[in-house]
């Protein structure tokens, strides 16, 4: 061996090398394949969280990175706890979330055997591939600095995004020649084509109504946006994903019903690290694909990922680091932009008109209203699939601050909240965070307040219990002639539940009430449960204000 070089297992070298790229946590649940990769935590100072449900460590990993912007690291068997994490793995995708799968394999002479193994799956790497950004597998315990180095550079650069990689059972367990490699760098972001940013430039100077829309691809660049912002005396939205990039109580942060309320007359959009899902599927025709839309406003794109710019092609495409393109856009404009005076007034109209239609999604909007008074401006809120989450996507709950709103993103996946609330709070454990869900969706991930208990994760779960997937059966009311079906649901007594796991639990039915208990168990921080008591069919939908066809002005008009 030469200097530098050591005789480690597989385990320990990815282990190691995964230490060495910043992992302080790792979320995982072992098994035969993966023990020496978790024996070699053993009296180290990485934090090992094991969750009750593999799932759940992809949602945490997940959590830990939307919250972070730094990688979030999860290890689970082959098979089905890869199968079983998969959604979270697919979430994650979505959400452009950094996260690192470290995972095994059966033994290198089984490889594509089809001789039944344990957790054999036919193609593991080809199954992670059709769903992620990327895997791998690791062949020898020395090939693993620079495999896991590679797995960390490729979630955080570019579009970042989920990384798996596998190591066989023999391999992991063996021991190997292990070279030292320094841990991966950040590459520098590349400068964007000046003649790309003089275009956009030129189009900004000249538009009287401009309109930001972030998306997570801005959630770094909170700063340089705002600049670019005030310099154009633009408004700044986002659907999900970029919300409180320009916190929404900022004359010039605009949630979605503000912000579908001027659209008609905005000239250009600046799409900032955003899919733009909002303005053309959500107030377009979702069954339509545009590839580059028939109407609306000029559109500029500023995106890291080059293939982004062939799906709503723009009249000016940016592909660069939001952050290098928003301060450039921003130093050339500082001479060139000459705003429209009354732009303010009519930022300031639009969410008038915007308060007014979401106080009309009660009772959501009062006890979101709840929430956001106690919750501090740097708390974060994991929102989940349910009549209180769909009605935050409207501006009902303002975000007021980058990354504190951590959402399921495109796969719309349900149970996705509570566990990747618990990864939000390990990796903020100074910070107030809170999970609101539907008494469906917390279900999916019950199991998790085990795991909340058992490490003192202090996140508070609100659970809205309508007793229903009343998404479902409103649907069902309306589409079905009322044949409802599969959407009513008979729960266990949450507040009992919740305390025969250790975790505080208590039971409200206003949003008076609410945001005392809140409050209260802010300031004790430990995990707790609030059962909200709905009355099934109670709740407005919050729809006509997310699909929003028309402006919210004139759908208060009737
Ligand atoms: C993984 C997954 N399964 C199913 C759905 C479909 N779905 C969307 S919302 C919903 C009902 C949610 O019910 P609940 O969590 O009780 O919230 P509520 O709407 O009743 O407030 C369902 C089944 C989904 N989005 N994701």
């Amino acid at each position: 061996m030469s200097v530098g070089e050591r005789k480690l297992s597989g385990g320990r070298a990815i282990a190691e090398a995964a230490r060495g790229n910043g992992m302080t946590t790792l979320f995982g649940v072992p098994g035969a394949q993966i023990y020496p990769l978790f024996d070699a935590l053993y009296g180290t100072d990485v934090d090992l969280i094991v969750p009750r449900h593999e799932q759940a460590a992809g949602y945490m990993a997940m959590g830990y990175a939307k919250s972070t912007g730094r990688p979030g690291v999860f290890s689970v068997v082959p098979g089905p706890g890869v199968l079983n994490a998969s959604a979270a793995l697919c979430t994650a995708m979505g959400n452009c979330a950094p996260v690192v799968c470290l995972t095994g394999q059966v033994p290198s002479a089984f490889v594509g055997r089809g001789r039944g193994h344990l957790h054999e799956l036919a193609d593991q790497l080809g199954t992670l591939r059709s769903l992620i950004k990327g895997a791998w597998r690791i062949d020898a315990p020395g090939d693993a600095p620079r495999l896991v180095n590679e797995a960390f550079r490729a979630a955080t650069t570019g579009r970042p995004g989920p990384i798996a990689v596998e190591m066989c059972w023999d391999a992991m367990a063996g021991e190997g020649v292990v070279p030292v490699e320094p841990p991966s760098q950040t590459p520098e972001p590349s400068a964007p084509d000046p003649s790309a940013v003089g275009a956009a430039a030129r189009l900004l100077a000249t538009a009287r109504k401009p309109l930001i829309m972030c998306g997570a691809g801005a959630q770094h660049a909170a700063a340089e946006v705002r600049a670019l912002a005030e310099v154009l005396q633009a408004p700044v939205t986002a659907f999900r994903s970029g919300r409180g990039v320009v916190p929404e109580d900022h004359a010039l942060g605009v949630a979605a019903v503000a912000a579908r309320e001027l659209w008609n007359d905005v000239d250009v959009l600046l799409g900032v690290g955003s899919r733009l899902e909002m303005p053309y599927l959500r107030w377009g025709d979702p069954m339509r694909y545009e590839q580059r839309p028939s109407s609306g406003p000029k559109l500029i794109r500023i995106d890291i990922a080059p293939e982004e710019m062939q799906r709503f092609q723009p009249d000016v495409a940016i592909v660069a680091d939001a952050a290098v393109a928003c301060r450039e856009l921003a130093d050339r404009l500082a001479k060139l932009a000459s705003p429209d005076p009354s732009r303010a007034e009519n930022v300031a109209a639009a969410k008038r008109v915007a308060a007014a239609a979401v106080e009309r999604i009660q009772p959501q909007t009062a006890y979101l209203r709840a929430i956001r008074a106690v919750l501090p401006r740097d708390g974060f809120l994991v929102p989940e699939l349910s009549q209180v989450g769909f009605t935050t996507y409207t501006g009902a709950f303002p975000v007021l601050a980058p990354r504190t709103y951590v959402s399921e993103g495109f796969q719309g996946t349900l149970g996705f909240g509570f566990p990747t609330a618990l990864g939000v709070k390990v990796a903020n454990p100074g910070k107030a965070v809170v999970s609101i869900t539907g008494d469906g969706g917390f279900m999916f991930g019950v199991q998790e307040l085990a795991t909340a208990a058992e490490y003192d994760i202090a996140v508070v779960t609100i659970v809205f219990n309508n007793h229903s997937f009343a998404n479902v059966l409103r649907d069902q009311e309306l589409q079905f002639g009322g044949r409802t079906i599969g959407s009513r649901l008979r729960n266990p007594d949450f507040q009992r539940l919740a305390e025969s796991f250790g975790v505080a639990a208590h039971r409200v039915s206003t949003p008076t009430e609410l945001e005392r208990a809140l409050a209260t168990e802010l300031g004790l921080e430990r995990p707790a449960l609030i059962e909200v008591a709905i009355e099934p069919g109670t709740e407005t939908s919050p729809w006509p204000y997310i699909h929003m066809r028309r402006r919210p002005s004139e759908i208060l008009r009737g």
